[in-house]
């Protein structure tokens, strides 16, 4: 049993820098938005914010392609502004972990440029150069922002990997020298007093020395080639036991994998205490249906997130620690997946709060859930930014699919649904900047918006504050062991115990009524409807107190 750690007790809030808070009139959020808008952050109650890539970047991927890990972007302000960011979080007693984003660097970075300059430079170790023909690719490894994962570089003969975008080149990880620049990166940013990080896709770091080509059939199931052999790389523990015991021990810093297509078995092997390797990760598995992805556009069904969850709770058993997260700034919102009927949004995105915050481990909101956002109705291509949309549109259309047909595609599951700014007010933009935005909402800010939910006791925002309360207010939501109910219909049931409280939720995770009576000894903390005592309406939950 590790001892008890601040992250274990904690509520995360995901800023996507970009999208958050414009304070100098470009259109683009920065760090001084982020300041000017931090009692939204301390009035709702969240303990540590993890803050999308700030760092120097040609913004390709919107920052998850950084060119100087030791600068922070123009468009987003100062290092004088960060470090006053940092200062200001301590100062309210809130914490703020990074993006770590060294999978790969952007093409731009001075490594990079150096190996494709000189053909002696150390810095070729870096990354994955392989000679070659222009029309044969060291394998057929395909990119997960479309294409194949090699671009061709006609001046040097030779090919370079990069499973992002072409601008996104990965770091080849058996290089000492490599991993030791990135140690010496992260204790830099440790020395200057931030918490932790959140690693990008820190799974994938491992690939095998040959390189060999991915089996065809797992592509056409995965939608990406390649990718059984670098999810989980040959030497990826033995990595993340070098990252965690040079850098993030020696300061305490917490350190959350994202690690997409990891499930419950292989997270207890990079999340176990005695492993040495990681605090938490992101697992992705329950955000879509079995054998769906985000770009079908299918209504989810929140019984698979109780059967997902229930099980992955159950496997991690009290040694393993979960992450609780529903959205990020790379899917759609989740409301908008599961019921887009108006009549149904702020129960909903209640109840998925509601869930987050009673369930055993750490909840992570993404921005904007606070406040029940739902997905964009964009009309044509032209509106999305995301380089993932765009390569995906543009691939499909090269497959002869009609526009009609490859926009439909993208719009379920583009990653610009999350990347919307926020909406502060119901004035122009949101209230978001006096400029012009770098990406066009569709005017849902006028109903939905910070500024009126604070004013309205019955908006998400209120219900939002008001479950981190009782989260706070109840050790048993953070520290008590969870035992779940039968799985009724559409009911999920459980209970978190803890030697003096037992805490017992019951939600109904469909859209039609469900029986249920509260259990004699109850006592009500907290309902999300109208209390009926013999059943709950659609998307309803309660919250009670088993008294002994
Ligand atoms: O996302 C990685 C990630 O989740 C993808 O591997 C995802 O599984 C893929 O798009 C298939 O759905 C991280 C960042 O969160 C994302 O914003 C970046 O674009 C990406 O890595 C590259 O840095």
């Amino acid at each position: 049993e590790r001892p008890r750690a601040w992250w274990q007790d904690a509520v995360f809030y995901q800023v996507y820098p970009r999208s958050f808070m414009d304070s100098d009139g470009d259109g683009i959020g920065d760090l001084g938005g982020i300041l000017a808008r931090l009692d939204h952050l301390q009035d709702l109650g969240v303990d540590a914010l993890w803050l999308s890539p700030v760092y120097d970047s040609p913004n390709d991927d919107n920052g998850y392609d950084i060119r100087d890990y030791r600068a922070v972007m123009a468009e987003f302000g100062t290092m004088d502004d960060l470090d006053r960011l940092v200062h200001e979080l301590h100062r309210r007693g809130m914490r703020l972990i990074m993006d770590l984003v060294v999978n790969h660097t952007s093409d731009e970075h001075a490594w990079f440029q150096q190996a494709l300059a000189d053909p002696a430079s150390p810095y070729r170790d870096y990354y994955f150069f392989r000679p070659g023909e222009p029309d044969a690719p060291p394998n057929n490894w395909t990119s997960f922002f479309s294409g194949s994962a090699w671009r061709w570089f006609p001046e040097r003969g030779e090919w370079a990997l990069h499973l992002f975008s072409p601008r996104q080149m990965d770091l080849d990880w058996t290089h000492p020298p490599m991993r030791e620049e990135i140690v010496e990166m992260v204790r830099w940013w440790l020395e200057k007093g931030v918490d932790g990080f959140r690693l990008d896709v820190i799974n994938y770091i491992s690939k095998p020395p040959a390189l060999p080509d991915g089996d065809a059939t797992v592509g056409a199931l995965m939608e990406y080639t390649g990718v059984e052999h670098y999810f989980a790389g040959p030497r990826l523990h033995e990595h993340l036991r070098q990252l965690r015991a040079e850098a993030f021990e020696p300061y305490a810093a917490v350190s959350i994998g994202e690690t997409p297509g990891v499930g419950a078995r292989l997270g207890r092997l990079l999340t176990a205490p005695d492993r040495g390797e990681l605090d938490m990760i992101f697992g992705f598995d329950h955000l879509d249906a079995p054998g769906r992805t985000r770009f079908e556009d299918y209504r989810y069904d929140l019984r698979h997130l109780r059967d997902a969850w229930t099980d992955w709770q159950r496997e991690y058993g009290a040694t393993c620690w979960p992450s609780l997260f529903l959205e990020n700034h790379d899917n759609p919102r989740m409301i908008s997946k599961i019921d887009p009927r108006p009549e149904h949004r702020a129960a909903l995105g209640t109840l998925l709060l509601l869930l987050k915050l009673t369930l055993r481990g750490t909840p992570f909101l993404y921005q904007g859930q606070e406040l029940g956002l739902v997905n964009h109705a964009f009309s044509s291509v032209a509106q999305l930014r995301d380089v993932e949309s765009l390569n995906r549109y543009a691939a499909l259309r090269e497959l002869g699919r009609s526009d009609a047909e490859a926009f439909a595609e993208v719009l379920a599951g583009s990653r610009d649904h999350a990347r919307v700014p926020m909406p502060w007010t119901s004035g122009p933009y949101g209230g978001f900047t006096d400029g012009t935005p770098w990406l066009m909402g569709d005017g849902d800010h006028e109903k939905w918006n910070a500024k009126d939910q604070a004013a309205d006791p019955g908006s998400v925002l209120r219900a939002c504050r008001d479950l981190i309360a009782l989260r706070r207010a109840h050790p048993a939501l953070t520290r008590g062991a969870i035992v779940f109910g039968p799985r009724r219909r559409g009911l999920w049931l459980y209970e978190r115990r803890a030697e003096d409280e037992t805490i017992g939720v019951a939600a109904n995770l469909t859209d039609r009524p469900h029986r249920w009576r509260m259990p004699a000894r109850a006592r009500l903390l907290y309902a999300t409807g109208a209390g009926d005592e013999r059943r709950l309406v659609p998307y309803e939950a309660r919250v009670y107190a088993l008294e002994g």
